[in-house]
């Protein structure tokens, strides 16, 4: 859109404050303004500030007819084991076929971990002090290993880390993996509105943007071409993960043969809940279809509700691990009426300037921003499964500087899960009560990135392993 044609649109959705100093700007920052301007759909805007400002209820989610998902138990926990092991060779089948594709969301800013750059450059484990991207690098090019196959890997950034990221790779050489099997594409953004639904600007030449959630990744699958590049590979089924999960089983054979003979178009893994209070989403149905209630709108009766023998009634913790179905990331990510991710209003406290242009520090919220939420894709997804997993194996999560999804519990949890393979082949580790071995090592993904793959390079050694202080079993 020529510069005047994008200016009068803006007038005309009663957005011009967003040009109020438009002439004071050099020709470069009129540029940098217009192009952020030229991101935002001003009928999206529109549409929420009538949906979510104007016509705001008291805000409470809408909790009508909510039950407890259905979902398939562990055979450790009564699932039928002879139906896991058919889902597990499903999967390793369609992976030799090269039908599989990593997807790692990295667009969020590790703000309560206090770290100042992409979280997925953390160092994490507990020897090698290898970063979330390295561990998630190695357990791809271990399992491609395995399957006979290049899988590819997208990473979604947000324009404030996407630089960094891709340098970081290649700074480390992609840790061995082929770079043209990694896609890095930026998730979207979103302006900050004001209470009266108009466009904040961050100073007189930008706006204020932010990504637009996690949600937002469906359609930056599409914009970005990385659909079209699946496609092009022959990958129709997406695993989907948190840059800031560690222990995810990134290639999961199991999960994605639940996936693919339920002719599921978005799956998902649950964790039953630590505790009623957890921070987790809560896989729910309502009206027939399968939502994700977060703990926050969660009433605390509702989560701490117990059944008869006196488990949590919303047991199902989501734990944001999905396979999705490619063409259904199309049909969403293009959206319609009846097809759209809805976004989510957070009232937070947002740097601005004032009528004349003067710097504001906000010291109370003051303006919204909108995000959207990948679980929101459920209610439309055919035939969702919901599989269990076990936490120790899958989720451990670096949200915090300290206390709980620390750095210190999930490298602890990483040291459990080196030790409980190697104790299963014989290594008689000593532990503590909590599962945790009294010597310090490590265990690369090339030597093992799950249980069976351990377990054959353990078995495969000539020599017998000793696990001292500071081991890499690579
Ligand atoms: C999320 C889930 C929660 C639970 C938990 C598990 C929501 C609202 N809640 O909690 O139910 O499953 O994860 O760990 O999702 N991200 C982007 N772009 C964005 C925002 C986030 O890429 O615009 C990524 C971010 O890099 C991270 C992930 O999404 O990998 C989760 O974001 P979060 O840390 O904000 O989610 P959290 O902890 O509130």
């Amino acid at each position: 859109m020529a510069e005047i044609e994008l200016i009068e649109a803006f007038r005309n959705a009663g957005q011009d404050q967003v040009f109020r100093f438009f002439d004071e700007l050099s020709p470069a920052e009129q540029a940098a303004l217009l192009a952020e301007a030229a991101e935002i759909d001003l009928a999206e805007v529109a549409r929420l500030k009538r949906e979510l400002i104007d016509a705001a209820g008291d805000g409470a989610v809408d909790l009508e007819g909510l039950e407890p998902a259905p979902y398939e138990s562990r055979p450790e926990s009564g699932g039928d084991a002879a139906v896991w092991a058919e889902a597990f060779k499903l999967g390793e089948k369609v992976l030799r076929a090269g039908r599989v594709g990593m997807f790692t969301v990295a667009g969020g800013q590790g703000t309560r971990l206090g770290f100042d750059g992409p979280k997925g450059t953390f160092p994490i484990t507990p020897v090698r002090s290898a970063t979330l991207f390295q561990v998630f690098a190695e357990k791809i090019a271990a399992a491609g290993k395995r399957y006979g196959r290049i899988l590819p890997w997208l990473i979604m950034t947000s324009h404030q880390n996407h630089a960094a990221t891709e340098s970081f790779f290649e700074e480390n050489n992609y840790w061995g993996l082929d770079p043209s099997q990694v896609r890095f594409f930026r998730q979207g953004r979103m302006p900050a509105l004001d209470e009266a639904g108009k466009i904040m600007l961050a100073s007189k030449g930008s706006i204020a943007m932010s990504p637009d959630g996690h949600g937002g990744s469906l359609r930056a699958l599409e914009r970005s071409g990385s659909l079209d590049w699946l496609e092009s590979l022959g990958v129709d089924t997406i695993s989907y993960f948190q840059v800031d999960n560690a222990l995810v089983r990134c290639v999961d054979p199991a999960f994605i043969g639940w996936h693919l003979d339920r002719q599921s178009e978005m799956s998902s893994k649950m964790v039953p809940k630590a505790y009623a209070g957890e921070k987790v989403g809560h896989f729910c149905r309502q009206r027939d279809r399968t939502v994700v209630v977060e703990y926050s709108d969660l009433p605390a009766a509702m989560q701490e509700e117990t059944d008869d023998a006196g488990a949590l009634r919303f047991i199902a913790g989501s734990i944001a691990i999905h396979v999705l179905d490619r063409e259904f990331v199309r049909r969403l990510a293009i959206g319609g009426a009846d097809v759209a991710l809805p976004f989510h209003l957070a009232r937070k406290k947002i740097p601005t300037i004032d009528s004349a242009g003067n710097p504001v520090k906000p010291t109370e919220p003051n303006g919204i921003k909108l995000e959207m939420f990948v679980f929101d894709a459920l209610p439309f997804a055919r035939n969702p499964v919901i599989i269990e997993t076990p936490r120790q194996d899958d989720f451990s999560p670096v949200k915090n500087a300290e206390g709980v999804d620390s750095p210190a519990t999930c490298q602890a949890d990483l040291l459990r899960q080196y030790a409980r393979w190697a104790n299963a082949e014989g290594a008689a580790l000593n532990l503590d009560e909590s599962g945790l071995p009294s010597v310090t090592f490590e265990v690369a993904p090339s030597f093992g990135y799950d249980e069976p793959s351990f377990a054959d390079s353990w078995r495969g050694r000539a020599a017998p392993i000793s696990l001292e202080d500071q081991t890499v079993l690579s």
